[in-house]
């Protein structure tokens, strides 16, 4: 077939449009509430995903090199506690990039390893497909494209298994989300079975904040390409520079928020959403927050989730831990 075949055969309603009818529906959702508010979801199409790649290198991001370190250092420990035969699952994988770390250890202990990302970014899904299967082939890789919403995939491979939620991805969900989700995971698996959540933790709030409002504004486009996406996907009439990107740390509520400020009064047209959307100077629309757990409180969080605290690993400055739970 060639490539025009293959394309004009596509479906009406191709998978590839599926994400649009969600957005639809989350941002119509987000921006009639008061105040306004967008999902963290919704930060990770291709460009916000190429986007993230970059924050991940930033001098001022150090969630990414400080758990890529812990890993390192500690793989082979880690997975001297893993079960032989392992398969592995990742939810919020993206590239995959720290993931490689175990499996390059894990492959030391067992022949071949199945592992499946989850993710609603199909674009960091098949970049990190490819770039697995180059430098690890005895790493099979089965994608996921979905939402944390879809974790059936986790009954379809069998014990022993190993899921994998690091990044600090939990830490953009409120605590009692986060507990609910740790749960569903639980539901999915079975005794023995174990999970590595990888937590950012509560330091001195200089650093955190220049963690969110890099120098080069990687972080701020970052935030902005929610705009641009809805501008794509909904015909929305957004000007990314009439909104400034804001981070706040929140010291009460232990997370930094980021938040798209209006610079001036405005009303935006979308078309998809047949709305128009009033903004005052100086409203806000809150993109994401960002929970920082201290070690206790992301040990309770495991326990709280159904999962035994088997060991946590943290750098040496404290900054960033990695907790091995398992279901009992
Ligand atoms: N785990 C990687 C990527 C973290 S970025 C790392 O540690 O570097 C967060 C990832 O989670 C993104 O790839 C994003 O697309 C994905 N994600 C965010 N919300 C999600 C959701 N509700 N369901 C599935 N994936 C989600
Ligand atoms: C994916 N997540 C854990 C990142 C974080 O630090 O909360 C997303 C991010 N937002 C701004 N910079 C990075």
């Amino acid at each position: 077939m060639t490539m025009r075949e293959h394309l004009l055969a596509v479906p009406a309603r191709s998978p590839a449009q599926i994400p649009a009818i969600s957005i639809a529906t989350d941002v119509l959702d987000g921006l009639s509430r008061t105040p306004k508010m967008l999902p963290p979801k919704l930060l990770y199409d291709a460009q916000g995903s190429a986007l993230f790649e970059q924050i991940t290198k930033l001098p001022e991001y150090y969630p990414t090199r400080t758990e890529a370190a812990i890993l390192a250092d500690n793989a082979d420990e880690i997975c001297s506690r893993l079960r032989p035969d392992v398969s592995v699952s990742e939810l919020g994988a993206g590239t995959a990039t720290k993931t490689r770390i175990l499996l390059r250890s894990l492959l030391r202990r067992q022949q071949s390893v199945d592992y499946f990302p989850l993710d609603v970014s199909d674009s960091a899904l098949q970049l990190g497909k490819h770039e697995l299967e180059c430098e690890l082939t005895a790493v099979n890789v089965h994608p996921q494209l979905g939402d944390f919403e879809d974790l059936a995939f986790l009954d379809e491979h069998l014990p022993p298994r190993l899921v994998l939620y690091i990044g600090s991805s939990i830490g953009n969900l409120e605590y009692e989300e986060a507990i609910s989700l740790l749960r569903d995971v639980a539901r999915h698996l079975s005794a023995g079975d174990q999970l590595l959540l990888g937590v950012d933790l509560v330091k001195e709030s200089e650093v955190l904040r220049a963690a969110y409002n890099d120098s080069t504004g990687i972080t701020a486009a970052f935030n902005k390409n929610l705009l641009t996406r809805i501008n794509r996907e909904l015909g929305g009439h957004f000007d990314p520079d009439s909104f400034s990107h804001v981070s706040v740390w929140n010291q009460a509520s232990s997370r930094i928020e980021m938040h798209l400020e209006s610079n001036w009064r405005q009303s935006v047209k979308v078309d998809a959403l047949n709305a128009k959307l009033d903004f005052y100077q100086g409203e806000r629309i809150h993109t994401e927050n960002s929970y920082k757990y201290t070690v206790e409180s992301l040990e309770e969080l495991l326990q709280r989730g159904g999962f035994a605290v088997e060991q946590t690993w943290t750098d040496s400055r404290g900054w960033f831990a990695v907790s091995l739970g398992m279901i009992i």
